[in-house]
């Protein structure tokens, strides 16, 4: 039997977007399920104090994008009323080194999730609203500035081939199968919790090193390609919102402002009284193969629509991450773990 609160079912839980939807989730009293994959250390740091603080909101399930038998048992039991995919192997620089995991997490296990979900509507009855992570790299070498739900798509990286077909294979389900399935098209979204190799905390986290004498360089690559950086904290509201909707569709969710990763570097030393010029230094091993070099998101249907309004600027985003990172740096200087942390190559 069904409880009475909804339940719904994260993949990707243990990620900077997975985290932040399962606390809306959870203050909105849903029954929260997330899926996390085993790994040989405890890799669950982002949800740890949403773990202690909801026993009962919370339940974590063992799952891999890879394994449809785990992911189709999950979905029977469970029942969810709602399903977010955000799993992925979502970096992608890293894509271009491992391009097969790459497709089989991100685009053959979308299949696998849709599979499951058609499967048990259909024996049960009840309807299971699902979600995809599409991202702003599907329009990759973009021909239109801004880039809206109708501009076409020219992928530049194994991750945004992969997401294309994820995205793809959603639609063609909800058209073939009437699921009620919707893609949230989300130009890129920071904040404290963003991986450490993603450049926005890699600024953030080597600028606050930096100011306190744990770490004297910065290593990036392409300074002067230029994204529409959100908080990601609003992002996963609009994730919400999609699937309150009567009808599945697709949303770009952006800002409506671009700026160049060099325009990050001036904000995020600026905050803490340093010239980035004194301290970046541009490693050419860091480009990529093909290179995305702006994006630009036009928000406007998720406006009038799902009534979503980003609520940082850009300013406040790099004021948050910057912060959060110079607190994380003054524990590591305090008990001494500042020269083994950070600094990472990658
Ligand atoms: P993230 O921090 O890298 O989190 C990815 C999550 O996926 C982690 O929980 C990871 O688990 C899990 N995962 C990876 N491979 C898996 C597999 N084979 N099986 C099960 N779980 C797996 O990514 P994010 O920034 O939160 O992004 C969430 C989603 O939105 C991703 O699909 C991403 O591609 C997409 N997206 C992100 C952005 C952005 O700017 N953040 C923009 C557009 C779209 P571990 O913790 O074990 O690694
Ligand atoms: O790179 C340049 C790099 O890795 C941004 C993912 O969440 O958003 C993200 O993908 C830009 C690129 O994010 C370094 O070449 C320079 O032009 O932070 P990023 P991304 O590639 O935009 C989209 C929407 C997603 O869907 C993805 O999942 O910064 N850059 N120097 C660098 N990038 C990195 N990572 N490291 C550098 O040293």
């Amino acid at each position: 039997m069904k409880s009475s609160a909804r339940r719904a079912l994260i993949t990707g839980i243990t990620g900077q977007d997975g985290s932040y939807l399962a606390e809306l989730l959870v203050a909105k009293g849903y029954h929260v399920h997330g899926m996390v994959r085993r790994s040989s250390s405890v890799g669950t740091q982002r949800i740890d104090r949403l773990c202690l603080d909801s026993v009962d909101g919370l339940t974590l399930h063992h799952g891999d994008m890879g394994d449809a038998g785990g992911l189709a048992r999950l979905i029977r039991e469970i029942r969810p009323d709602e399903v977010y995919n955000l799993a992925a192997q979502s970096h992608v620089g890293v894509s271009f080194e491992q391009p097969a995991c790459t497709a089989d997490a991100n685009a053959f296990g979308v299949l696998r999730i849709l599979e499951a979900i058609r499967d048990v509507q259909d024996a049960i009855g009840d309807p299971i609203r699902f979600y995809q992570a599409s991202s702003s790299e599907l329009f990759g070498k973009a021909t239109e500035i801004p880039q809206s739900e109708t501009t076409p798509f020219h992928p530049r990286s194994p991750y945004a081939v992969s997401k294309l077909y994820a995205h793809w294979i959603t639609v063609n389900y909800r058209e073939s199968y009437g699921l009620h399935a919707s893609c949230g098209i989300l130009f890129n979204h920071e904040s404290p919790r963003r991986g450490e190799t993603f450049v926005t905390r890699k600024i953030t986290r080597a600028a606050a090193r930096i100011s306190l004498g744990l770490q004297e360089t910065l290593q990036l690559g392409n300074l002067d390609a230029s994204r529409d950086w959100g908080y990601a904290g609003d992002y996963v509201e609009a994730m919400w919102r999609m699937l309150q909707q009567d009808d599945p569709d697709d949303y770009v969710i952006a800002t409506g402002e671009t700026h160049t990763v060099r325009e990050f570097c001036e904000h995020s030393f600026g905050r803490l009284g340093m010239n980035y010029r004194d301290f970046v230094e541009v490693d050419q091993r860091l480009f990529r193969p093909a290179e995305v070099d702006a994006l630009l998101g036009s928000p406007e249907k998720a406006f009038r629509r799902l009534g979503w309004r980003p609520q940082h600027s850009f300013a406040e985003l790099v004021a948050l991450m910057v912060d959060a990172d110079l607190e994380l740096a003054r524990k590591e200087l305090a008990d001494g773990t500042g020269r083994r942390a950070g600094d990472s190559p990658l």
